[in-house]
């Protein structure tokens, strides 16, 4: 910092950590009121800044050389004033990165008149944004800039330096996290010359080691701010969803060490597009803040079972959710649909008139609805959690659930009694696992029942804009839980199978996605990526393209599972199944129709189809069905207990078959290998079909596709 800097800075007093919200997310701006609840809520919460940047706001990215109208200007006026009001420091951001022509002046100077524009309103912080732009420059930039990081500096320090040198005002880089910096964040020349030219009273953001950062370590804040040379503001994406309709972020601020705070100049929450649902987000991040320079956050105990002595993710979050529990319970609604905005329209309205009713002794009750409790919103915050770990609930439920499906020949093994509601009264001797089993899936649908419970008393609340805005989230977990508990039961034997898992035409809430999820169904490393650390299997399978190499084994593992089927049946001459001339090699499997899985060990499954099984059905005189024209057939040797990458191996080959046109496709099974029975069965998509002059042992399934 220069000597007159410096001296300026110490006029002014030491400089406050910048601590609140940017608006950057892509998407549905918020509205006005929404804006002006949350400067009450920062205020309320201690929390000192704005930073208006709404990606799809047209006038801050696609058209920013445009004026604002002066509707538009009366608008921002008052915002601006609300800000101010509650002590909230507005920062107007604009992003001219799409098309600016940094070389040319006539650009220059349309961003300094809107800038001054805003200006006029009464903002005095600014904010340059580059981020999620292209990279290379026009060649009229590449004329006059040595790179695209100089030509950015240029007009920035320009920018700032005609606005006066505001005080707050802030810089998005291009790289502004550590995975787009090339080769690295201490290498990477882009940084380096913005941290060398950028004018010192101008900061930069910066969102982490990654876009979407899991954590923040204090040495990495270290290394960029060396590079920087000056302690960057954070741009948190912890909490956005705008990249994924199926999230949402109801978790408390986490895995940023408090440590971070005396490093940073700041720390902005870009948070759920959905306004309502950022109560916990602000909230959190709040009592982060707090925990700088020893003050102690409210009502927190200082960490005992957590490493960072001074916040505690779980406190702040029992804080936050007590507090926003109140708002569910208000019907008061600062800024929704029923708010100030629609008031002042029905302010002349007499408002409606019900008379009192009350039930005769023989009629219905009336209804009473539950109140919401804090435990309610607890479950409801675990199960949107954070986007990289899924609340405590969430992660036994689905370990609940893997273990139920991994240890489901223990349900079956049991006594008939899983139909009933109540356990045995003494379990028979050998029946443990079986016992275990019933007692955890009775645990697990009490799970599944508390979510249901939960939707039920949310969407009871009286604050109904709450509620909307988490309308779709819950009722997708709902309906997700739904599944998982149906599946549970029909694992246990509870009566027929349930009708959203295994009807052949289900209503569209049965199956996930619309085209988005077709598209996932169709790739074979569909849930690869998950982000979550999956419960604990014993191995490790690759499912591969069959290879000619493999056909040996295929046929080997074909020739042992034969010998080994069901001795009492293998003994007397079988009738064929039409599967078998695939498996033994002497018809040769459809185009990308044909896999195996590995193990350590070697091949220890295959998975084979025919688009057209008529001709193998030909050969032991059968004839096909025009609704089931494929065949498939799966083996795997009995050291394979895990079914996930079987089932994989089905859906690859499925797919496969579906994009040939085909509408269907059938299995054969012998009624008495009760392994690949029960396999099937569980699969969830194979039904047992009626076939006409089927031999007795023979059992024939399908699915429609
Ligand atoms: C981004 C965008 C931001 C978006 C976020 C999450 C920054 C600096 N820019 O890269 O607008 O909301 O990802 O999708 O984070």
């Amino acid at each position: 910092m220069s000597e007159p800097d410096r001296a300026d800075q110490q006029r002014r007093g030491p400089r406050r950590f910048i601590s609140g919200v940017v608006e950057g997310f892509y998407g549905r701006p918020w509205t006005m009121e929404q804006r002006t609840e949350l400067f009450k809520r920062e205020q309320t919460w201690g929390l000192n800044t704005y930073l208006y940047a709404p990606k799809d706001d047209y006038k801050h990215r696609m058209y920013w050389r445009d004026l604002y109208s002066a509707e538009e200007a009366e608008l921002l006026v008052a915002l601006i004033s609300a800000a101010k009001q509650h002590s909230v420091e507005f920062i107007y951001a604009i992003s001219p990165g799409l098309d600016i022509t940094f070389s040319n002046p006539k650009e220059v100077a349309a961003l300094k008149r809107k800038l001054d524009q805003v200006k006029a309103f009464g903002c005095r912080s600014f904010s340059l944004l580059f981020d999620d732009i292209e990279t290379e420059m026009c060649p009229a930039d590449k004329r006059a800039f040595s790179s695209f990081a100089h030509a950015q500096v240029a007009v920035t320090n320009e920018v700032y330096q005609h606005l006066g040198g505001p005080e707050t005002f802030l810089f998005c880089p291009t790289d502004y996290c550590a995975a787009f910096c090339t080769p690295n964040v201490s290498q990477s020349s882009y940084l380096h010359t913005v941290g060398e030219n950028l004018l010192p009273g101008i900061d930069i953001l910066w969102t982490g080691p990654k876009v979407v950062s899991h954590k923040i370590s204090v040495e990495s804040i270290e290394e960029v701010s060396a590079v920087l040379k000056r302690a960057p503001v954070i741009w948190d994406n912890i909490h956005a969803n705008d990249y994924d309709p199926q999230r949402l972020f109801l978790g408390p601020y986490k895995d940023r060490p408090t440590g971070l705070i005396p490093k940073l100049r700041g720390v902005l929450t870009n948070p759920n597009c959905e306004f309502f649902p950022n109560f916990v987000a602000i909230h959190t991040l709040a009592t982060w803040c707090k925990a700088a320079g020893g003050a102690e956050p409210r009502d927190v105990e200082m960490g005992d079972e957590e490493e960072d002595p001074r916040y505690s993710p779980h406190k702040a979050l029992t804080l936050a959710l007590a507090d926003w529990l109140q708002e569910f319970l208000s019907t008061d609604q600062p800024a929704g649909p029923r708010g100030p905005r629609l008031r002042k329209g029905l302010a002349d309205e007499e408002p409606m008139q019900t008379d009192a009713y009350a039930p005769r002794p023989d009629d219905n009750p009336l209804y009473t609805a539950e109140p919401l409790t804090l435990e309610d919103l607890r479950l409801l915050s675990e199960l949107f959690y954070l986007p990289y770990e899924h609340g405590p609930t969430a992660r036994t439920m689905l370990q609940e659930l893997d273990w139920l499906r991994s240890h489901s020949q223990a349900a079956a093994s049991g006594p008939d009694q899983v139909r009933g509601r109540s356990p045995p009264r003494s379990p028979p001797a050998g029946a443990p696992q079986a016992a275990e089993w019933r007692s955890r899936a009775q645990r697990f649908d009490g799970m599944c029942d508390a979510v249901v419970q939960m939707f039920n008393r949310l969407s009871n609340a009286p604050n109904r804009s709450v509620l909307y805005d988490l309308y779709n989230y819950i009722c997708d977990i709902k309906s997700g839980v739904g599944l998982a508990r149906a599946y549970v039961k029909t694992l246990g034997g509870h009566g027929e199978p349930s009708a959203q898992l295994m009807n052949t035409d289900p209503e569209p809430w049965g199956f996930r996605g619309g085209l988005s999820g077709e598209f996932q169904r169709m790739l074979p490393c569909h849930g690869n990526r998950d982000l979550f650390k999956r419960p604990p299997t014993t191995a490790v399978y690759c499912v591969r393209p069959c290879l000619p190499g493999d056909e040996m084994e295929v046929q080997r593992i074909f020739k042992e599972m034969q010998r080994s089927g069901d001795e009492r049946v293998s003994r007397v001459r079988q009738p064929p199944l039409i599967c078998d001339s695939l498996s033994a090699g002497d018809i040769s499997p459809s185009p990308q129709c044909a896999l195996v899985m590995e193990d350590d060990a070697g091949v220890c499954g295959y998975a084979l189809a025919l688009t057209d099984a008529k001709p193998a059905a030909a050969k032991v005189q059968r004839v096909t069905s025009e609704d089931f024209p494929s065949l498939v057939t799966v083996q795997v040797l009995p050291r394979v207990t895990d079914p996930s990458p079987v089932k994989r191996m089905i859906g690859w080959l499925l797919s496969s078959i579906k994009s040939s046109g085909s509408t269907g496709a059938f299995c054969e099974l012998r009624r008495g290998d009760r392994r690949m029975l029960d396999f099937y069965s569980k699969l969830g998509s194979f039904r047992p079909r009626d076939v006409a002059d089927l031999p007795q042992d023979i059992l024939s399934m399908g699915t429609s596709l």
